[in-house]
């Protein structure tokens, strides 16, 4: 069983809901204080992986950097980036001794990992921490076990399985139509379309801008009746502004993170002033959760939480001190937004906690607010993803990774990111698929739509002012309809394989290591496993006609090129492939199976118990439903034979 060590008072960050002992010291860490800082050490073997980190730069494989988990707002992210908008601060060591743990603080955590090759793991953390030592015969066995110590995972509808387009920048009903019709039209196929800053009044959260939207729950209404459902966008700060209800009842019930004189905390992001809920309070939680009614009043069923490191653009303090608020990029020491998070405070059970030292937990308890009340204000499973969170998030909703760039580099980090992504507990993930920021190339997109054709979460997002990249606008529809429409067709294997994950406390995306143990398939970071079936290796190179694809045993190889499956048996080994735009190959492994559908514009037409089973297996365990009932449970498990 999994051992915690308390050092000093913790915070209570409830990431961890399963059964641990307590212990009196740590197996495989050496501690040391410095300063006001514990140091843990743990000696690393040079042949050692290191698995873990979540949201994090720099590959599967963490040794070789320097990592920092304080959320941040980082719209520039290289493989330099020291902190993106997540903290997951799990590790797991992969060598003759498998051994993890988890440094279970919401504060600053810094992680050196072999740094200059110094052969060591190095921890640096405030005084106060629960460390969670984990133990298991494998890294894969070590995953499973932090993950069904926090929690089963968040499930979301099957429409939120659908294809998601989404842009900053749509502002009227007429932009969302165009969006509609030109998918429609395409005939690639579309489920849900993000309502961006923009639907609403001067960025107030909660209200609609309705010279733009005259009546929007007529408008949800009738996009519902041909398969579309609108997510609109919730950030954290709210308006400082009279007669703004939120703002009114937030102020007059102390719901708002205080400044050093007790006064609610200004900062400058989108609306202007805002103050921030203080999502520590559980009746601020309520509250806010509850505000989100106006929307689903409307017929909503989905929605993004935002800005919720918190971002903060500036300040009285920025302000008055005469500093221009820089990007958090790097170059950057520290963001200006750092400063302010000494600045204010939240009320913990009446107790006074500078946000400094709770910083991580922040956008996790903004989703938990949303979740807790969407669960009881709707009969029926919804969508919630956030940019920020911590461990334990996933309870409550899924995460995007960011603001990526149009850029070959990040997509590669997409693909490496996503099994730690899935080790940190956050199943229901993706990244912008064909990049936030940047001009998104044709090849660019086609390559990136048919890897995020595998990740739960699957957007097409981009930033403001840069090119348009709806799929619909390029050249070519029949590639794009051909890529989108796979993900259709799998729809009853990666529902299934979701929410089998999810019940049993498994991982939906792994890296080849945690099922085959030769060396090669333990280096691998550009192919993943998704599922119990499916073996990826997607292309990730400009002009490439295809690419090397390593077995690690015999295999069905599947190509899909819009119209059908083509299947071939193929032999353990390095294989080359040809991949044109347009098609996409995967692989399923010996003795399994994977059940395909028939393609559909939305999931509202998808026949998910409609299914014939490709691979040399006999059988499969598929999850079926109606896909938004509330009870998701294993007795849904059907054996489907070939
Ligand atoms: O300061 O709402 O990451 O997805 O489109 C930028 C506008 C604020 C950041 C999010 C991005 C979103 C954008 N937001």
């Amino acid at each position: 069983m999994a051992k915690e060590v308390i050092f000093g008072k913790p915070f209570e960050t409830e990431a961890i809901v399963g059964k641990v002992e307590r212990a009196d010291s740590l197996e495989n860490w050496q501690v040391t204080q410095r300063q006001d800082k514990l140091v843990f050490r743990c000696a690393l073997n040079p042949n050692d992986i290191v698995y873990g980190l979540g949201e994090q730069v720099k590959g599967i494989n963490k040794r070789g950097g320097r990592y920092v988990s304080y959320n941040t707002d980082n719209p520039h992210q290289t493989d330099e980036s020291l902190s993106l908008y997540g903290s997951h601060n799990v590790l797991i060591i992969d060598g003759d001794k498998c051994f993890g743990a988890f440094f279970d603080t919401p504060s600053k955590v810094l992680f050196e990992i072999d740094v200059d090759n110094s052969g060591e793991i190095v921890v640096t953390c405030e005084p106060n921490v629960k460390v969670v030592e984990l133990q298991g015969e494998s890294a894969y066995a070590i995953a499973r076990e932090f993950l069904s110590l926090i929690g089963t995972s968040y499930i979301p509808p099957l429409w939120a399985f659908g294809f998601g387009q989404s842009r900053w920048g749509y502002k009227t009903q007429k932009d969302f139509d165009s969006v509609v019709d030109g998918y429609r039209n395409a005939g690639i196929p579309l489920d849900w379309v993000c309502m961006d800053i923009d639907y609403m009044d001067r960025y107030i959260d909660f209200t609609v801008n309705t010279k733009r939207f005259p009546d929007l729950a007529a408008y949800v209404g009738s996009l519902k009746a041909g398969g579309i459902r609108l997510v609109p966008i919730i950030d954290a700060g709210v308006k400082v502004e009279p007669h703004n209800d939120t703002y009114e009842t937030g102020v007059a019930n102390g719901y708002f993170c205080t400044n050093h004189e007790g006064k609610p905390f200004k900062a400058g992001v989108w609306p202007g002033m805002t103050h921030f809920p203080d999502f520590f309070q559980p009746a601020a939680r309520e509250w806010f959760g509850d505000e989100y009614r106006k929307l689903t009043d409307m017929g909503i069923e989905g929605f993004w939480n935002d800005m919720n490191e918190p971002a903060i653009f500036y300040s009285e303090y920025t302000i008055l001190n005469g500093l221009t608020p820089p990007p958090a990029s790097e170059g950057v020491k520290e963001p200006n937004a750092y400063k302010d998070y000494r600045n204010f405070y939240h009320n913990v059970n009446g107790e006074r906690v500078l946000h400094d030292k709770v910083h991580n937990l922040y956008g996790a308890l903004m989703t938990r607010a949303a979740s807790e009340r969407l669960n009881k204000i709707l009969p029926v499973r919804f969508l919630l993803f956030s940019r920020a969170s911590y461990v334990g998030a996933h309870r409550y909703g899924g995460i995007w990774t960011g603001d990526n760039s149009s850029d070959w580099d990040h997509l590669v980090r997409n693909v490496k990111m996503m099994p730690s992504l899935n080790m940190a507990g956050f199943l229901y993930s993706g990244a912008d698929t064909g990049g936030f920021g940047g001009n998104c190339s044709r090849e660019l997109m086609l390559r990136w739509l048919a890897f995020s054709a595998f990740t739960p979460l699957m957007r097409n997002h981009s930033a403001i002012l840069t090119k348009k990249q709806e799929c619909y606008r390029y050249s070519g529809k029949e590639d794009f309809q051909s890529v989108v429409s796979l993900r259709y067709r799998l729809l009853p294997y990666i529902y299934s394989e979701f929410v089998k994950a999810a019940l049993s406390s498994d991982m939906y995306i792994k890296p080849l290591g945690f099922e085959y143990d030769d060396a090669y398939s333990r280096r691998t970071e550009d192919q993943l496993l998704v599922g119990e079936s499916i073996m990826i290796a997607p292309v990730l190179e400009k002009d490439a006609k295809g690419r090397k694809v390593w077995l690690p045993e015999d295999m069905t190889e599947v190509r899909y090129d819009g119209s059908g499956f083509l299947c071939e048996q193929v032999s353990k080994g390095m294989r080359e492939v040809k991949v044109p735009l347009g098609e996409v190959v995967f692989y399923i492994r010996r003795g399994k199976c994977v059940p395909v559908t028939k393609s559909a514009q939305c999931t509202a037409e998808t026949d998910l118990r409609d299914v014939v089973l490709l691979g040399d297996g006999k059988e499969y365990r598929q999850y079926a439903d109606d896909g938004f009932t509330k009870d998701v449970t294993a007795e849904n498990i059907v054996t489907v034979k070939k």
